[in-house]
């Protein structure tokens, strides 16, 4: 968001409204549910479009000339449309319709990578990042010989930018950086990072999971080269995400996964490949899943992805006010610049158990080490305790968290 951007207060009513499963009681108490970091729930707009392909025109797509597949195949790309639009992309030929964040990213070590990379290259990542971002960079270094380097983090949850500048070498192929931590909340200075890699020729990879449902992404802005997110924690369906590439390097890259759409003819001498985004494309899609993921971009389109970023900035303030007033606890990823995900340890009680009495007053956190096991190492920790926000989440909720916790430590005491 810039500084002049203007931004509209949206009415936080209606929007509750919109979301069915926020009205329920959990053990005798409203639920208040603040895992939005592991999955979002989904407005009506998008249950009723997935319960409408069902119902009315479920079909395979690219495939019939008949009516209904006709329909689907028109709906299906409709939506790539939508999503190209709602992160800024250059053409459609760059929205690759993968099945989450996860496929995205080992989509780009297994194509690009083992295309790329050599004995003595280096792939950078850094120490926040979610397992997905890690463990297929680990995956390609065993199959090509390269090897991973980790930019380290402060105390806040910050990444040192001067350990990435000289960590930054000619043998330096492939950064991948998370855009928004989600286990310690941290906004990362991604397009300094970009930047400073292209000044030495070198693509970018963002994982984008948990920036997509929280602020204004514009790919062509930050002139990433790669771009991944899921549509779940972005108030979609589940098992459909995005891997957006620059399409010069698209082109280039090889296949991953073969199959059905992703050619244009097949010989048991030759096979040719179908264009972009097809050729990454192979076999039938979750086509309810990203017609599903078109109505949640034009969801939180309506309501203003600034406008989003904005209420959500006021709630971790009240929040993390909040959380600092309670005796004996800790919060973990305290970065200058952060969204809303609240990471928190307490004096003599585990984590889990956190979670547990916070769920018997009907409060929905996730506790763990969030796949994130390598900042727990970095704080010395087992796990912690999220709360993570969305659009919906609300001030009574922080208090309803805060009233529980309170609990948890008279329980503990
Ligand atoms: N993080 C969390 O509770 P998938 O599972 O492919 O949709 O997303 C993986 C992923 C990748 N990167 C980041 C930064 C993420 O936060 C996640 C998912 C969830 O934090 C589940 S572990």
């Amino acid at each position: 968001m810039t500084a002049d951007t203007p931004v509209k207060p949206y009415d936080i009513g209606k929007v509750r409204e919109d979301f069915p499963v926020l009205h329920q009681e959990i053990n005798d108490h409203p639920l208040v549910y603040l895992d939005n970091g592991a999955t979002a729930q989904k407005p009506r707009q998008v249950i009723e479009v997935l319960d409408k392909y069902y119902r009315e025109y479920n079909s395979n797509i690219h495939r019939g000339v008949h009516s209904l597949s006709e329909k689907a195949t028109g709906e299906y790309e409709a939506a790539r449309n939508k999503i190209k639009n709602f992160i800024n992309a250059g053409s459609l030929q760059e929205v690759i319709l993968t099945s989450g964040t996860t496929a995205s990213i080992n989509l780009v070590a297994q194509t690009y990578g083992r295309a790329n990379l050599k004995p003595g290259d280096e792939i950078l990542i850094t120490e926040m990042e979610h397992h997905s971002n890690i463990v297929p960079w680990q995956i390609l270094c065993e199959q090509t010989g390269a090897s991973l380097k980790v930019v380290p983090i402060n105390d806040k949850g910050e990444l040192i930018m001067e350990e990435y500048q000289a960590l930054l070498s000619d043998r330096t192929r492939l950064v991948a950086v998370v855009h928004i931590s989600n286990a310690l909340g941290t906004i990362n200075p991604v397009k300094e990072i970009i930047d400073l890699a292209h000044a030495k020729e070198i693509p970018v990879l963002l994982d984008g999971a948990q920036a997509v449902p929280h602020c204004p992404v514009d790919v062509v802005a930050l002139d990433c080269d790669f771009y991944c997110f899921s549509a779940h924690k972005l108030f979609g369906p589940t098992g459909t995400g995005v891997l957006y590439g620059k399409q010069a390097l698209l082109e280039a890259m090889p296949p991953w996964q073969g199959g059905g759409d992703m050619i244009r003819t097949v010989r048991f001498n030759e096979t040719t490949y179908n264009d972009l985004p097809y050729k990454f494309e192979a076999g039938t899609p979750h086509i309810a899943g990203v017609i599903g993921t078109g109505a949640a971009i034009d969801y939180v389109t309506a309501i203003g992805m600034e406008n989003i970023a904005h209420y959500e900035a006021d709630l971790l303030a009240y929040g993390s006010e909040a959380l600092s007033h309670i005796d004996g606890l800790t919060q973990v990823g305290t970065a200058k610049n952060k969204a809303g995900i609240m990471s928190f340890v307490m004096d003599g009680i585990h984590p889990h158990d956190i979670g547990t009495i916070l769920d018997q007053h009907g409060v929905a956190i996730r506790t763990g080490h969030h796949c994130a096991m390598p900042v727990m190492e970095r704080y010395s920790i087992p796990a912690t305790a999220r709360a993570s926000l969305a659009l919906y989440n609300t001030r009574d909720d922080i208090d309803a968290l805060v009233e529980a916790l309170q609990n948890a430590r008279k329980v503990f005491a």
